[in-house]
């Protein structure tokens, strides 16, 4: 069963089901099909919003969801199962297991620090003389105790429209995850818009257009090139004058040379900030899990330069290199709040600590 986190309007006359005629934009609306023509003038911003699709959407999350620790198998048979057997094969606990488990969680792309850290702990045990099985038990307790830490869940609170600005390197899931989570809050009847903010490909554009058209969000993109700031200023404008429950703003993840993307992401900040002083919401960082130690760099540098309130972490399915969002979570106080196992709409899911360590050590 799918749980829904978002909260919703006080008053339910204010909550625009999808598919209801009242939930279209006030400002000119086109079928997004018929929409593939250039926008008027590139200094308006254009919102469509695909009316056959605003309907109800019933296979979204229909399908039966893999079990989670089947998605992230290649990380739990690599990390956590080389440590089950060095942990099966020894009789007692002492500085060879220790050392071995060390390499293992390091190889985990877990980082230096964190596995450090884990030792440390083990040692403690190592020195009470604790059984290999009892440690395994402390391991398993202590990645959870890592990974829980400050955990909540993505929470869309009273404020309209609650705005979420996504931003990551590119190629880590920025568009494809907008995509989920828009279908996730059509799907429990929440009015989204998104911007198109990463204006540098024509590609970037018409793929979270497709998004829109498949899970009925209203969208405001420009042409190529355009200033992502001036958009987003648009875009704010438009989902509070349109009662927007949510804008989801897309961000490139890489500029032509010589503009510095943490500067263009510092400026959209401000600029969302003219129309709403408390906005963004939510700043979403997302990161792909196969790069392994390079999430961990790029955490850095974007927590630094901008207000990031939690993370996304994809493509955990596919990759034996899952242990960096323990690492992540140990070196930031930001919550994990969804994770992508997959391509599919289905595939983004709330981060539960829990789940995930319980998922890593399913035989
Ligand atoms: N296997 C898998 N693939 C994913 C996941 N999330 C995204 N992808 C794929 O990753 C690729 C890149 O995704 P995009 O959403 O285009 O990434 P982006 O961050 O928007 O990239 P730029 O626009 O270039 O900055 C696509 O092929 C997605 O289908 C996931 O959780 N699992
Ligand atoms: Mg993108």
């Amino acid at each position: 069963m799918m749980a829904f986190f978002w909260k919703r309007k006080e008053s339910s006359t204010e909550l625009q089901k999808p598919g209801s005629e009242s939930s279209a934009p006030d400002t000119e609306i086109t079928n997004a099909s018929a929409g593939e023509a250039q926008p008027s003038e590139p200094t308006t911003a254009e919102i469509q919003q695909d009316q056959e699709t605003a309907g109800a959407r019933p296979g979204f999350f229909g399908r039966i969801r893999a079990a989670l620790s089947e998605r992230i198998q290649k990380t739990k048979n690599h990390f956590i199962g080389q440590i089950k057997a060095a942990v099966k094969a020894a009789s007692k606990v002492d500085d060879n297991l220790i050392e071995r488990i060390e390499e293992i969680l390091i190889r985990a792309d877990l980082g230096a620090e964190t596995s450090m850290s884990i030792v440390e702990r083990m040692k403690e045990f190592e020195a009470r003389g604790a059984t290999p099985d009892e440690l395994l038990e402390v391991f398993k307790k202590e990645l959870l105790s890592i990974v829980e830490r400050g955990q909540r869940t993505l929470t869309i609170g009273a404020h309209r429209p609650h705005v979420i600005l996504v931003v990551g390197v590119n190629g880590t899931g920025k568009t494809t995850t907008i995509g989920k989570l828009a279908a996730e809050m059509r799907e429990a009847g929440l009015k989204v818009m998104l911007a198109a903010g990463d204006t540098f490909r024509a590609a970037a554009i018409e793929q979270l257009d497709i998004w829109a058209s498949r899970t009925g969000a209203a969208i405001v993109k420009r042409d190529m090139g355009a200033d992502p700031s001036g958009l987003c200023y648009d875009a704010m404008e438009k989902a509070r004058d349109g009662g927007y429950d949510v804008l989801l703003i897309d961000t490139a993840g890489r500029l032509h040379t010589k503009t510095n993307l943490m500067e263009e992401l510092k400026k959209v900040v401000r600029v969302i900030r003219k129309v709403d002083p408390t906005a963004p919401h939510d700043t979403l960082l997302v990161l792909d899990a196969t790069t392994g130690q390079n999430a961990i760099s790029q955490a850095r540098v974007f927590t630094e330069a901008l207000p990031v309130t939690g993370l996304i972490m994809t493509k955990l399915d596919g990759t034996a290199k899952g242990g960096v969002l323990i690492g992540i979570r140990n070196l930031f106080d930001i919550p994990v709040l969804k994770i992508g196992v997959g391509e599919g709409v289905e595939d983004l899911r709330d981060f539960s600590a829990q789940e995930f360590v319980d998922a890593l050590f399913a035989e």
